[in-house]
């Protein structure tokens, strides 16, 4: 006989596992919001958080708490949806830990376990934001923050970020490659490995930094190829989504899902930073590459994608969106799996034909106030012709 309190927590997880998510009456057009986050960190099972046996817990109180899930890699596999998610507990430390649905909306269940990484570098303090990809190789790889004190640095909170690189073939057992090497950037997150070879090669989207969190001369969102995934060695970073003076980029940005593949384009989700009196603002854009050269944009609508809106505002890390998970099934639908202030996990769906459409068909940033106002003056010519 377990702790009555017991019997009561489970069935809030079980109540929320089961709620039927729908569609919000946001519209835009573009994608779907839905009512209800996919993912909270009350969805994390009772079994992870109290130690049920009454003598060593006689107030069945909670012992290794969870404060938010968030940043997920996602991946389709045989027509279920999983999520590999990353949990914050309380002591701060986030780990990785996956959560299938049948649907990709709702019903996400977390495994028993979380995922155990081979313990490979001892200097590893923290890892985050794992991103999947399902590579021509027949592997599924999963590249992650792997951040460490910098020793270098006095600074109590002065870190080195690198990329960690994993595969596995079932989500279960998870082989663990060499820290990602680039020769011209001391810190790397947010790195994306690209699905297909290029060139005969691994292809990885990287993101230079100069610090922990500032990008400094990193000019944006960077492409390099490397010939051995297991000690992967990138020389050569072209910038091929810039940071922008007074766009969404400004401050920063970085991958986010592994780029899909459209009939005219890959299809990039990436998000954008820029300072504010209020700090930091996350945001989601979007870009096209070149299918057969993913180094090339070639389109870049203006503006944002998906910005935090009512509740997903409010959280650990205010004003944040941002994604490193998205799930493209072979009749098209695309479900952008996003968190919202470093806090929850959400959904948006929508298609590979309207992002297409959204690509090519939005206009780009003139960059300029005069210019925006003749884009606008002209819309509103056009369109009060037809009313
Ligand atoms: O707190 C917002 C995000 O900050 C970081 O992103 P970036 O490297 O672009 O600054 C990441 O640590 C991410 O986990 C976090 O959501």
């Amino acid at each position: 006989m377990l702790h009555k309190q017991y019997y009561v927590e489970q069935a809030k997880v079980d109540k929320l596992i089961s709620r039927k998510n729908q569609k919000s009456e946001y519209y835009n057009g573009i994608y779907d919001r839905y009512e209800y986050p996919v993912l909270t960190r009350e969805f994390a099972p009772v079994y992870w958080r109290y130690d049920l046996d009454e003598e060593t817990n006689p107030y069945f109180m909670e012992r290794l708490g969870i404060n938010a899930v968030m940043n997920s890699g996602a991946i389709e596999l045989d027509g279920k949806y999983y999520l590999v998610v990353r949990v914050e507990g309380n002591d701060r430390k986030s780990f990785f830990a996956v959560a299938e649905s049948d649907t990709g909306i709702d019903g996400f269940r977390f495994w028993d376990y979380p995922v155990v990484l081979p313990d490979t570098c001892p200097e590893e303090t923290n890892v985050y934001d794992m991103r999947l990809t399902k590579h021509e190789d027949g592997w599924i790889y999963g590249v992650f923050c792997s951040e460490s004190k910098d020793k270098e640095n006095s600074d109590l909170s002065a870190a080195v970020a690198e990329a960690g690189i994993v595969r596995t073939k079932d989500l279960k057992t998870w082989e663990r490659m060499d820290n990602l090497k680039t020769l011209h950037s001391p810190q790397q997150r947010n790195v994306v490995l690209h699905p297909e070879f290029v060139n005969g090669k691994y292809a990885f989207y990287t993101r230079p930094m100069d610090g922990f969190i500032e990008t400094g001369s990193g000019g944006g969102i960077g492409f390099g190829l490397c010939d051995d995934i297991e000690h992967a060695v990138i020389d050569e970073e072209k910038i091929i989504s810039k940071r922008i003076y007074h766009t969404l980029t400004e401050a920063k940005n970085g991958a986010g899902a592994p780029p899909i593949k459209g009939k005219k384009c890959w299809i990039n989700i990436a998000h954008g930073v820029r300072n504010t009196a209020a700090g930091l603002r996350y945001v989601l854009y979007v870009f096209g590459t070149d299918l057969k050269d993913p180094a090339k944009v070639i389109a870049e609508p203006s503006g944002v994608f998906l910005v935090p809106l009512g509740n997903e505002r409010i959280g650990d890390v205010s004003n944040v969106v941002f994604t490193n998970g998205a799930i493209a099934t072979e009749d098209g639908e695309v479900y952008i799996y996003y968190a919202s202030c470093d806090t929850r996990m959400h959904v948006a769906t929508t298609t590979i034909d309207k992002l297409e459409d959204y690509l090519f068909s939005t206009l780009e940033d003139p960059h300029r106030s005069p210019d925006c106002v003749k884009q606008r003056c002209e819309l509103i010519k056009n369109n009060l012709e037809l009313l």
